[in-house]
């Protein structure tokens, strides 16, 4: 049988209850991960990885504020906190995170004029990351995916990921969400589900290695 991969979603400092863009309970999901990673032969992980000058970020919008929504190149775009600003210490994996079970780690966001949710591709869906390829080249045809945060870069990975053919399972007690708005998160995962995302639990997921 062809591997699975656990995909894990942009599990960095910044996302943490502590960093500059907090996932409310965002540190809950780093024992999660922990247990699932040995179950699998396959880890990917991405990392949100923007330049100080990203137009994501709010700072660099004279007279906006996080939260506010501008348009971007003709795609509407949140602006946020500055954040996993690349090679900071916000940009890091979590301490508690087991890194040294990742296999492979895709970044994301690093162009300023563009932000970048899904792990396969930015928002207008211009350029792709090598996640797809790289998950091609190792025959693998099935993601479990969790991580930070649901609303955003979970759910924009996970839809991607269906259009481009993949069995999509999301884990839903690895996951944690924003929640701009109230109800956000169970939008995403309403989306997700009608896109034909898998929805599961850790408990769920078999031991033996996959
Ligand atoms: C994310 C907002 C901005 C995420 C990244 O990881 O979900 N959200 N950048
Ligand atoms: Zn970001």
């Amino acid at each position: 049988m062809n591997p699975e991969a656990l995909l894990l979603i942009d599990l960095q400092n910044d996302f943490l209850p502590t960093g500059a863009l907090p996932v409310p309970g965002g540190d809950q999901v780093l024992p999660i991960a922990n247990a699932l990673m040995p179950r699998f032969t396959q880890v990917f992980a991405t990392q949100d990885w923007h330049p100080a000058n990203h137009a994501s970020f709010a700072a660099n919008h004279p007279g906006k504020k996080p939260g506010d929504l501008i348009d971007l190149d003709g795609l509407p775009q949140i602006l946020w906190t500055a954040h996993c600003v690349a090679n900071s210490p916000g940009a890091d994996f979590a301490p508690a995170l087991d890194r040294s079970r990742i296999s492979r780690i895709v970044r994301k966001g690093s162009d300023p004029r563009v932000d970048s949710y899904s792990g396969f591709f930015d928002n207008g869906h211009r350029h792709a990351t090598s996640l797809d390829a790289d998950l091609r080249a190792r025959n693998i045809s099935s993601l479990y995916i969790l991580g930070l945060a649901t609303d955003y870069c979970v759910k924009f990975t996970a839809l991607d990921a269906r259009q481009l053919g993949y069995t999509v399972h999301l884990v839903l007690d690895g996951c944690r969400g924003v929640n701009l708005q109230t109800g956000d998160v169970d939008a995403a995962i309403e989306e997700m589900r009608r896109a034909g995302v898998l929805i599961t639990t850790s408990a769920d997921i078999p031991t033996s290695p996959r």
